[in-house]
């Protein structure tokens, strides 16, 4: 990597995304472009999310999306804000959003690239001040530019992704995301309005004491899950459980641990969705060293056949996701 003398800790995203640009033998600046317009979405919610208890946007809104689950104020703000930046930048050909019951197809001629995005997750952690976050995925359109959007420029295998990332809004709002050539983790100065590198070449630990999964579904996992679980508690791990997805995936990540959604009685195919929490997080955790699997095969192996799609997820240091698979394939 020849940019690599050219930023260190501290160096902006801008400059940073600007220097990576040397990594796409083809760039011509449109991806760089569209992480920018991300990164700014990502600082307005950031905005909102920090002054969502004084002016009183939290709270329930009274909607249902697609998934039958109430929707917060701040995710109908989130996926406008995130709605807005992708279709405004000219980059992005079509939509798919947690949000939005169906693509958005931007009818924008030149833009060569999908996204699929849940601007807000973990919603249910915004009254309590708990941390959220926005999961992103970057495909490139499969069909002409210009051409009408198709089937097949959305339903692509994980492993199709040309980027990839989340926003952490924590006690620090992080920004980490790959393009395929491992991952960076940017932190955001307030002050400044501005992502600093802080973590670069973020790599998993290859095994952790860390377990994150609802325990309170455990009546409900099959005989595998509850083995691997108890497997842990004999070697005394730590249970550490948010409801954040990007929160929990973000410390296994960087301290060593797994998280774990099964199938459950209520929700048999798990309950994460496979276009826009899974496929960007497993795409991350592979370029972090870290594995992502449904128990049986990669995540990003799956072939989409819905928008909406949920598959269960087993993500985190590789060993302990073999570990798990080992459990699942044993109780057979
Ligand atoms: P959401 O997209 O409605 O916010 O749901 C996704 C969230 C994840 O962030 C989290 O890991 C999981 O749902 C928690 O679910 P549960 O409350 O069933 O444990
Ligand atoms: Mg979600």
């Amino acid at each position: 990597d020849q940019s690599g003398l050219a930023y260190s800790v501290g160096t902006t995203l801008d400059r940073f995304i600007k220097l990576k640009q040397s990594d796409f033998p083809f760039a011509s600046g449109e991806l760089s472009q569209l992480l920018r317009d991300i990164a700014l979405a990502a600082k307005i919610v950031n905005r909102e999310t920090t002054r969502a208890g004084l002016s009183n946007i939290g709270g329930a809104f009274g909607q249902v999306n697609v998934q039958g689950e109430e929707q917060q104020k701040l995710d109908v703000i989130a996926n406008i804000r995130f709605m807005r930046a992708l279709s405004k930048g000219g980059e992005v050909c079509a939509i798919v959003s947690e949000e939005e019951d169906s693509v958005i197809d931007l009818q924008n001629s030149s833009g060569k690239y999908v996204v699929a995005i849940d601007p807000l997750d973990g919603s249910s952690n915004i009254d309590v001040n708990i941390s959220i976050g926005t999961i992103f995925s970057i495909y490139r359109r499969k069909t002409t530019v210009g051409s009408p959007i198709l089937k097949e420029d959305i339903m692509q295998a994980g492993r199709e992704q040309v980027a990839a990332g989340y926003v952490l809004y924590g006690s620090s709002t992080m920004l980490v995301y790959t393009t395929g050539c491992g991952v960076n983790g940017f932190t955001y100065e307030n002050s400044l309005g501005e992502f600093f590198l802080s973590h670069p070449d973020i790599k998993a630990p290859e095994t952790g004491q860390i377990y994150s999964v609802n325990e309170g579904s455990q009546l409900e996992w099959e005989q595998g899950i509850l083995d691997y679980v108890n497997q842990c508690k004999r070697e005394k791990f730590s249970a550490r459980y948010t409801g954040s997805l990007v929160a929990d995936f973000h410390r296994n990540l960087l301290k060593g641990g797994i998280y774990l959604y099964p199938a459950t009685e209520k929700n048999p195919s798990g309950k994460l969705r496979l276009l826009y929490e899974a496929n960007a997080l497993a795409y991350i955790a592979e370029q972090a060293g870290a594995k992502a699997t449904d128990g049986h095969q990669r995540i990003l192996d799956i072939i989409p056949t819905s928008l909406h799609q949920r598959t269960p997820l087993f993500t985190g240091s590789a060993k302990m996701v073999l570990e798990v698979e080992k459990f699942l394939k044993a109780s057979k």
